[in-house]
């Protein structure tokens, strides 16, 4: 039987928990937007008490800094304005500048927004902000979250900032193919040894990712192959899939450490592997557990290959099919 990648999307899925993290921004899409952005400043600030993300490289700033210094000249009213409408997604052409970033640029686009608000050079939330009870309660509801999932909630309301140019073609910003890399700043990791797994295409997987050796990884893909990043359709083919770690898996480390491999009658193989990774974003000081979900077509290529944040560290063990 051919594989298809709606098949392959229900690999393992009963092993499967459903995570916090959509639960939590569901609570957060509920809020008025000065209360979006001042859940984001609180819940930013907090966890900035214990991790904090690294600079962005003056490279990836450069991305965002047409932006940043039109907002810079503005009056406060204007600039709270600008965050609103971002928050919003209204139809502006600042906010339009910003849904052509990439992900990393988004990032780095309010990290220096933040930075320059703790400098009081970009209006700060107002000094008399009272917190409502509903942004109460979405702080709460994340502190009870991992670190590594309060990160993604952060990453994913951000990303989902801006007006959706996804319609409007081609931006006239540089092309995620040419965007200055992320500097590794931790050692690579070398030798991949993963409990239970011996499948070559996914020790390669893992150990071309670390490199940031995208077309290393890609050739181990079928040419129809899909890879699912979290919450996310699946990215179907080569050029979408290379184009996609380009923009997003640049200095991630990834640290499987245990997996099931079950051969199917055609000779194709499911594997589950769980394990932890780490962003550039925060290095070692936040580990992301998370399981990949392989399937390897006969001849031993990645047909499909989905990546699940996890529930909880328990779910680390929780491999086998019940
Ligand atoms: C200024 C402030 C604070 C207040 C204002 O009101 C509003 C905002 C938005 C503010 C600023 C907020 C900021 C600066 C937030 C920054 C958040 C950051 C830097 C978050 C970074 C998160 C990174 C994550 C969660 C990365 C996860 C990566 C994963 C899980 C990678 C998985 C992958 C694997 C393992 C593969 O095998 C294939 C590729 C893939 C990428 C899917």
């Amino acid at each position: 039987m051919a594989l298809t990648i709606q098949s392959a999307q229900t690999i393992f899925s009963n092993t499967q928990v459903p995570s916090p993290i959509p639960a939590t921004i569901a609570l957060f899409d509920q809020l008025n937007v000065d209360d979006q952005l001042a859940y984001l400043w609180y819940a930013y600030t907090e966890m900035g008490k214990t991790i904090t993300p690294a600079a962005p490289g003056s490279a990836r700033l450069q991305l965002a800094e047409g932006l940043l210094n039109q907002i810079k000249q503005m009056t406060r009213e204007e600039q709270t304005k600008v965050m609103r409408d971002l928050a919003s997604r209204a139809d502006t052409p600042i906010s339009r500048s910003y849904g052509f970033f990439s992900v990393n640029t988004k990032l780095a686009f309010w990290y220096e927004l933040g930075e320059l608000m703790k400098q009081g050079v970009i209006a700060p939330i107002p000094p008399g902000y009272q917190m409502s009870p509903g942004v109460k309660f979405v702080l709460e509801t994340t502190q009870k979250l991992d670190p590594g999932q309060q990160i993604t909630v952060l990453r994913n309301t951000v990303v989902d900032m801006g007006f959706d140019t996804s319609d409007l073609g081609p931006s006239s910003y540089p092309k995620a193919s040419t965007e200055p890399a992320f500097q590794r700043t931790t050692p690579v990791i070398s030798s991949v040894q993963i409990d239970g797994i011996t499948e070559p295409a996914v020790l390669g997987y893992i150990e071309a990712m670390n490199a940031d050796n995208f077309d290393a990884a890609i050739a181990l893909f079928t040419t129809d192959g899909a890879l699912q990043p979290p919450f996310q359709k699946p990215i179907i083919g080569r050029e979408a899939i290379t184009k996609y770690m380009r923009e997003e898996a640049q200095g991630l480390n990834m640290m499987p450490q245990q997996g099931i491999c079950e051969v199917q009658p055609d000779g194709s193989k499911q594997l589950k592997i769980t394990g932890v990774v780490q962003t550039p974003w925060f290095g070692v000081t936040v580990g992301m557990n998370i399981s990949w979900r392989f399937l390897i077509n006969p001849d031993g290529k990645i047909f499909f290959v989905a990546i699940d944040m996890l529930a909880s560290p328990q779910e680390l063990m929780n491999l086998r099919r019940v």
